[in-house]
Parts: structure tokens; C-alpha cells; sequence
């Protein structure tokens, strides 16, 4: 009674496997000249995180460029997606690969790695979202809106903005080792300043897990940083200053610098940690957005949207939407 056992990667559909199975019974009782019902096949489903190929799993080499690229073709069209987790099971070290993955194609199409983001460092935030863990993303060049500019709507799925802090470190931390515990990435802040962020989930309905969250740059989409003001000049009172979000005048959203890690100065730290772990780039110069003081409200589609942190100054920007039919 002939044996045949087979390891395919798991995912096919059950009528694919049938006609799999027909065709290895077909070749083998005519090739062998025995009757069809004494050969038996076996198929073995491996998942892509368990087949390797030179220490490569076939996640690593086919899925993360194949994910990463559906994030980023969503961002670009501005077309919601399904949740990559309904689909593959991914640990939080794949979804930083998925997002490393779309920093690649993002500098490949001309993008310039410009800085890093924190998410979820406000436990209101965490809380909005349905979340438990401190995340980082990549900001890079083409996300910048000057203070004051314009941001157009159309090309966004269903914005959100909320009030930062933003941290600039000096250009020699661009070479620092972050995975040296002896390195001390806050002797390298040099400046401070409000800012508001534009996050833009890939995701329907703007509901994900940590990992989706992760995997989708930690829904950077937009940034705009008010003036800068020399970090030893407003250094005592950081984690105590009043905050204001405001849509056309009116107050959105109000809280304290408190809120981000009880003191936004620890967000460095805490990205020194991430970025380490997972390999994310500091260029000399690089911005730190240190997390929302307050929730996420929508971005209007067109108006004016402030920042203000107490003692630190203002940061706006005017949203518009052109018709795009
Ligand atoms: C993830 C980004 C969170 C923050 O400041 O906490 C974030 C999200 O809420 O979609 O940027
Ligand atoms: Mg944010």
C-alpha cells in the first residue's frame, strides 16, 4: 500500500486540497500499476511562521513585504481595509516587521525617515481605543504640514487630531547605539513644542488589535509642530502645563502634559526602548511626537484646528477637502 505524505503551507482551500489529493492518488496507481484504493495520501498544513528556508520562514520572506504593501497601498488610495488580524496570526515583533517593511517601500518611493511617534502613552487614549501597551511608529517627511499650512481631507480615510508634545533631539543622536543601555537619548533633547497629530487608521472603522495597530505605523498620517522652545527653558512644570485642542474656537478636547506617561519627558525612554527592540531608525535632527494629552477627535474637514500648551505656545493648521469626483 503506497505512502504518500505531502507538506504544503497551510491556507488552501479544502476543494484545492481534494483535487491535490486526486491527482497524487491518480499518478501513483497508474505509475505504480496498483489500484487507487490502496494508496493512501497525507497532507500536511504548515503554517508560514514553521517552514523555513535557509532560517527565513515563508511569513518573513513572503507575508510582511505582502501586508505591509496592502497598508500602504490603503494609505495611498485613502481606502479603508480589513483588520490584518482576522486574517493571520501575527505577534507584536511581526507587526513591527510589517511596519518596518512599509518604512522601506515608503523611502523607496522617495520618503525621508524623519522621526518617531508614541501611541497610547495617555491611558484616556488607550482606554478610547481599547488598548494596553505603549507602541512606536516612523514619521517620515511627506507626513509634515508647516505651522499654519493646509491639509486637504480628500486623500485621508476618517481622520482623527489630537494635542502633543513634540521632543527634537540634537544631530549627533542621529549615531547613537540605542541598544547600548549606557546611551541616555534625554542628554540629547535639545527642544520642545506643541504639536497636532493627524492619525488616519488603515482600518474599517478605525477598530483594531495592538498588533493591527502596529502593523499600520500606528496610524501616522500627519503632523504639524509649533515653535520650538529650547527644552532648558521650559523643563520644570513639563508634566503640569494645561492643554487645548480647538476646532474653530471652540474648545474639543482639554487636559494636562500629565497625561502623557505622568510626565512627557518619560516618552523618551520609552522610545529609546522600542526603537532599540525593534530596530526603528533616529536620524541626526529627529522629531519625537510624545503621545496625545487628551482623546482623538475627527478632524473637520474643513476648518481650523489649534493646539495650545500652556506656556509653550500654539501650533494650527486649516483643514480643506477637495472634491474628488
Ligand atoms: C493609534 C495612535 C495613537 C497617540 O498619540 O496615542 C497615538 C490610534 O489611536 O489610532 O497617536
Ligand atoms: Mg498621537
Amino acid at each position: 500500500m503506497p505512502q504518500v505524505e505531502l507538506s504544503i503551507r497551510a491556507g488552501r482551500d479544502a476543494e484545492t486540497i481534494r483535487t491535490l489529493i486526486g491527482a497524487v492518488t491518480e499518478a501513483v496507481s497508474s505509475t505504480l500499476v496498483v489500484n487507487r484504493s490502496s494508496v493512501r495520501v497525507i497532507v500536511h498544513e504548515i503554517p508560514a511562521t514553521h517552514w523555513a528556508n535557509g532560517g527565513m520562514t515563508l511569513f518573513e520572506r513572503d507575508d510582511i513585504p505582502q501586508l505591509a504593501a496592502r497598508l500602504g497601498e490603503a494609505t495611498a488610495a485613502g481606502t479603508e481595509i480589513a483588520r490584518l488580524s482576522t486574517e493571520v496570526a501575527m505577534t507584536l515583533a511581526d507587526a513591527y516587521a510589517i511596519q518596518l517593511a512599509g518604512l522601506d517601500l515608503r523611502v523607496a518611493a522617495g520618503e525621508v525617515p524623519v522621526g518617531l511617534k508614541l501611541g497610547f502613552t495617555s491611558k484616556e487614549k488607550a482606554a478610547q481605543m481599547g488598548v494596553d501597551d505603549v507602541i512606536l511608529g516612523v514619521l517620515t517627511s511627506t507626513m509634515l504640514i508647516d505651522d499654519g499650512g493646509t491639509l486637504d481631507t480628500s486623500a485621508l480615510i476618517h481622520p482623527r487630531v489630537e494635542p502633543e508634545v513634540a521632543f527634537r533631539f540634537a544631530e549627533d543622536a542621529g549615531g547613537l547605539d540605542l541598544t547600548d543601555p549606557d546611551t541616555d537619548l534625554l542628554a540629547h533633547v535639545t527642544h520642545l513644542a506643541p504639536a497636532l497629530e493627524v492619525i488616519d487608521s488603515r482600518y474599517r472603522d478605525f477598530s483594531f488589535t495592538l498588533a493591527d495597530v502596529v502593523a499600520d505605523n500606528a496610524s501616522a498620517s500627519r503632523y504639524v509642530i509649533g515653535p520650538w522652545k529650547p527644552l532648558d527653558a521650559v523643563r520644570d512644570r513639563i508634566g503640569d502645563r494645561q492643554v487645548w485642542l480647538r476646532v474653530d474656537d471652540t474648545v474639543a478636547a482639554t487636559g494636562s502634559t500629565r497625561a502623557i506617561l505622568n510626565d512627557p519627558l518619560a516618552a523618551v525612554p520609552a522610545a529609546t526602548r522600542l526603537a532599540a527592540r525593534y530596530g526603528h531608525p533616529l536620524p541626526g535632527g529627529a522629531v519625537l511626537l510624545a503621545g496625545a494629552a487628551t482623546a482623538a477627535v475627527p478632524l473637520p474637514e474643513s476648518g481650523r484646528v489649534s493646539a495650545e500648551v500652556e506656556g509653550l505656545g500654539t501650533v494650527s493648521m486649516t483643514t480643506h477637502r477637495t472634491a474628488t469626483d
